[in-house]
């Protein structure tokens, strides 16, 4: 089929006019190489959550040291977890945030403290 025919073609079938089946077209091809390349990855957040016996000062410095928060950044999200039962620690990608669930419950588990910790899709 030649080119002229399958616009026309792709036109009727689509039912579209000349400016949609364009925009279309290229709405398809974006997402075509957005999946190819692994752009826009789905995000996962990290949640810690509440619990009445893994001491302040282990959370805070487990924010610190896996998710790279400061003292004052990491005091903080340890006190809003504390109040409100679970608080978010980062975004990522679904294998970082996997990995990073795994390091703060084994990290917590090699302590003796029984802090959990899960990731969702957001
Ligand atoms: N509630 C704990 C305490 O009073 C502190 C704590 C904060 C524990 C955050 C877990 O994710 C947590 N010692």
């Amino acid at each position: 089929m030649n080119k002229v025919s399958y616009t026309l073609r792709y036109l009727l079938v689509e039912k579209m006019t000349v400016k949609t089946a364009v925009k279309s077209k290229r709405k398809t091809k974006t997402k075509a190489k957005a999946a190819a390349t692994g752009a826009n990855p789905p995000l996962y957040q990290v949640l810690l959550l509440n619990d009445d016996y893994t001491p302040m000062e282990f959370v805070v410095k487990l924010l610190t040291e896996i998710f790279c928060m400061n003292q004052t950044k990491a005091t903080h999200v340890m006190l809003q977890i504390h109040h409100e039962g679970k608080g978010v620690c980062g975004i990522y990608t679904r294998d970082v945030a996997e990995t990073k669930v795994m390091q703060v419950i084994s990290y917590a588990r090699s302590h003796g403290h029984p802090l959990m910790c899960e990731s969702e899709k957001i």
